[in-house]
């Protein structure tokens, strides 16, 4: 299924009057504080998050899992779906592809396919977090860190693998995530554990091409319960300050124990030049992956402000892999992930309406509660006025979220592919 241009045009003659209403009162209001309003629209316009090609089917807990109706049974259908959030949110120009779960069948098909859609090939990821059929050697005691050497060089081959496989759709970095760890006090060697990760991930480094950058996921803990070799920042970081400067530490906001200040953790690795991906989701507990916003809106604006100060100042780091980190276990994956893309908008905007500089003087006049203000008062701007206006601008639509009810995708898309096709992935 296809959104064509003119069903968009349509759907958006409903709500122009008002929106340009809204958004000249907005705009008015943001220029008389100094905003630079076309500037922020013009970035929210640019800003373009990587969907991963397992997000478009349901999730699923350790308990089960419910298939959602319609959803994608093929690689290609996972494109098309991105195709579709893309061309109503003119948010979602990328993928991060699985693999083994979809390992394209066609690349020329495929590459085409995305080209027609806007989208572009985003970081690779590797997985050795679980047995692949018909696999010599298990993951079960981990994987780059494991004690064997035999099991140690099937996962630098797959992530090599993977690495070829993402060269053929353009491609240009590698997220490594493992799930190595223990679950028992005893169970590991952890110096031993760290050394052969270490090692590891140098060997998959040096075999990469030269333009390739690689991308270093840390978790406290689950599914191992006791330690997680990679477990923190810190150790993500010294992992790839110990491969090159091709190697980056990604932050995924569900990795952190409780209440960690993660907008500090951007702010140093920026500094640093040495963050390189970023996962949103947003969690209660644990890593719920949630959909972004969902729970601690604050925190992400916080996160964002940061993310921005470094943008602008920190020509040290990278330009950021993003992605979509959320799982979907019961809402539809495409209203989850359309719901998830504003939030992420929203909170990006509220970031660029901070005064940095008039911040940075009134925290060097100890200033404490003008500071709070600055942040506050941002946070609290009704900012989607200025979402709508990118996305028009983008040729997207006033509000997806309706447009993607009102003109019946889902509906359409069980119509083509059925109620019972099973997507694969988590
Ligand atoms: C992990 C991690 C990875 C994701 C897998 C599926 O928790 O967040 O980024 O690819 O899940
Ligand atoms: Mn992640
Ligand atoms: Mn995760």
């Amino acid at each position: 299924m296809i959104l064509q241009e003119q069903q968009r045009a349509d759907f958006n003659k409903k709500g122009l009057a008002k929106h340009q209403q809204h958004f000249s009162f907005l705009a008015n209001k943001l220029e008389d504080e100094g905003v630079a309003v076309q500037k922020v629209v013009d970035k929210l316009a640019e800003f373009q998050v990587a969907i991963p090609s397992w997000a478009l089917g349901a999730g699923g807990t350790r308990f089960g899992r419910f298939s959602y109706a319609g959803e994608p049974a093929t690689l290609e259908q996972k494109l098309e779906d991105i195709g579709l959030l893309h061309s109503l949110t003119q948010t979602a120009g990328a993928v991060s592809l699985h693999i083994p779960w979809d390992v394209p069948q066609d690349y020329a098909a495929v590459r085409e396919q995305a080209a027609t859609l806007g989208i572009r090939f985003d970081a690779v990821n590797s997985n050795t977090f679980q047995d692949q059929k018909e696999a010599k050697e298990s993951y079960k005691f981990g994987s780059l860190s494991n004690t064997s050497p035999a099991v140690r060089e099937q996962a630098i081959a797959h992530n090599l693998e993977v690495v070829s496989i993402g060269e053929h759709l353009g491609s240009k970095s590698l997220t490594v995530w493992l799930a190595d760890g223990s679950s028992y006090p005893g169970q590991h060697n952890f110096q031993k554990a760290l050394m052969h990760t270490q090692n590891s991930l140098a060997e998959i480094y040096e075999k990469m091409p030269a333009d390739w950058t690689m991308f270093i996921e840390y978790k406290p803990y689950e599914p191992n319960f006791y330690s997680t070799v990679i477990q923190d920042w810190g150790t993500s970081l010294m992992l790839a300050n110990g491969c090159g400067n091709r190697a980056f530490t990604l932050v995924d906001l569900g990795h952190h124990l409780p209440n960690t200040n993660i907008e500090q953790i951007v702010a140093i690795l920026m500094l640093k030049g040495k963050l390189g991906g970023f996962h949103f989701n947003d969690s209660k507990y644990g890593d719920d992956d949630l959909t972004v916003g969902c729970i601690k809106p604050y925190a992400l604006f916080l996160i964002f402000k940061e993310l921005v100060y470094g943008m602008e100042n920190n020509a040290q780091n990278p330009p950021l892999s993003w992605m979509i980190d959320a799982s979907h276990n019961l809402k539809d994956p495409l209203e989850d992930l359309i719901q998830s893309l504003e939030a992420i908008q929203e909170a990006y905007a509220k970031a660029l309406l901070v005064d940095q500089q008039a911040l940075e003087e009134a925290q060097e006049a100890h200033d404490v509660t003008a500071c709070q203000e600055m942040l506050q008062n941002a946070y609290r701007t009704d900012v989607r006025p200025l979402i709508r206006q990118a996305r028009l601008q983008q040729g997207g639509v006033l509000s997806p979220l309706d447009a993607y009810r009102q003109l019946g995708v889902r509906r359409q898309l069980i119509r083509e592919r059925g109620l019972l096709s099973v997507a694969s992935g988590l």
